[in-house]
């Protein structure tokens, strides 16, 4: 027998997984974790969180992100009481399933302009909007709404596959994560067109705002300056639904999840200008037989097959850099929205070496989440908790 599961931010609308729910729960009972999910912010609790940042200021402040539009802010201190709005766009977003707002970056110079940027999407005509807001002027825990900012724009096709991520890397540039544009098998081989913005990583120089647009492309870009009609902005492409993608910051490579089709879940390490192959290939598997040809492809750091003890869509997380997680300390730790499983995996340069099962979270693994001290949290989409990593001894 089947039964209806989940609905799925990240898949198609729903999906259904074979064996029962007692098979499930046998399998969650035998799991002896080496960790355990302990709640970060007891009293605390969000609608649809999706994203927990900090301001790259000397506050030790958290900034979460809710889904249908608003931005949470709060002392960074396990007996908080109360979170407050920072920002309200609710009435903006056209959120739902895989639409929102879906990611957060403060300016690397806060501090000093006040400036975060938004990804997010808008109906009528369905897109993804780039967006700066400002601080207010006399208001340290409260944006001003009015200050917006478009930055870029462009269309979305299909309801789903809209990316979401957006991070400063150490270069001071501003990355974004643009999906395929949705539907299913990218029909209009977004991912490998470089005339679309879709299914990329997209970097932009938001300090230089150059001619009519808000923004400069860098000078190092992969196609700058090209005659062949691609984006400037690409910095990567052959990418399906790169939900979360993040920075280590001592090693500055950038780790991103890139959810899969109907087979494989994928990490990569992404490199200027690479092509990551979708939809000519799903991970390591040809998605389209009759054209597999994989010259230049870049194939996955790690990849794992879906399946109802695995998963089914892969949430990117963070090198750990938490002092508080000696034994995850530089290892890339990562899971899964559908199982909740959550994943250290150990590399030897760009080798995958070990891939441990830590952990389990049975509300929604929505995303990772650091603070300014790069403690590590996991957020729970569906009960609104944040949780912390804690060795279970
Ligand atoms: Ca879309
Ligand atoms: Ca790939």
């Amino acid at each position: 027998m089947k039964a209806l599961l989940f609905i799925s931010l990240y898949g198609l609308s729903a999906f259904w997984v074979s064996g029962d729910l007692n098979y499930d729960a046998a399998q969650r009972a035998e799991l002896k974790a080496a960790y355990k999910l302990t709640l970060a912010f007891p009293e605390l609790n969000f609608d649809m969180p999706v994203e927990l940042t900090s301001a790259n200021d000397d506050k030790d402040l958290i900034y979460l992100v809710e889904q249908k539009g608003r931005i949470m802010v709060y002392p960074n201190r396990r007996d908080v009481g109360e979170a407050t709005v920072f920002l309200d766009i609710v009435r903006k977003v056209d959120s739902g399933g895989e639409k929102g707002l879906l990611g957060l970056a403060f300016h690397p110079d806060y501090k000093r302009n006040g400036y975060f940027y938004l990804n997010y999407t808008r109906s009528s005509p369905l897109q993804t909007i780039i967006s700066r807001f400002k601080v207010s002027d006399n208001e340290p825990l409260r944006a001003d709404p009015k200050s917006e900012e478009i930055l870029l724009t462009y269309a979305q096709p299909y309801s789903n596959h809209n990316g979401g991520k957006i991070a400063f890397g150490k270069d001071g540039y501003l990355y974004i994560s643009a999906g395929d544009g949705g539907s299913g098998g990218d029909p209009r081989n977004n991912g490998q067109d470089r005339k679309e913005f879709l299914g990329k990583i997209l970097r932009i120089d938001v300090n230089k705002p150059l001619g009519n647009k808000k923004y400069s492309i860098p000078p190092d870009n992969p196609f700058r300056g090209n005659k062949a009609g691609y984006r400037e902005e690409i910095y990567a492409y052959g990418l399906r639904n790169v939900w979360r993608f993040n920075f280590d910051y001592e090693t500055e490579q950038l780790w991103a999840g890139d959810v899969g089709q109907n087979e494989l879940e994928e990490i990569d390490i992404i490199e200027k200008g690479g092509n990551y192959g979708w939809r000519i290939m799903e991970a390591e598997d040809c998605f389209r037989m009759e054209s597999c040809n994989q010259d230049g492809l870049i194939l996955p750091l790690w990849s794992y097959r879906q399946g109802s003890a695995t998963g089914k869509s892969v949430t990117g997380g963070y090198v750990c850099r938490d002092r508080s997680l000696p034994g995850l300390y530089g290892k890339y730790v990562y899971g899964d929205y559908v199982s909740g499983n959550i994943w250290a995996l150990t590399y030897s340069g760009k080798r995958a070496v070990k891939n441990e099962l830590i952990a389990r979270l049975s509300d929604g693994l929505s995303s990772f989440g650091e603070d300014s001290r790069k403690n590590l949290y996991v957020l729970a989409y569906s009960s609104g908790k944040v949780y912390r990593l804690e060795p279970n001894d």
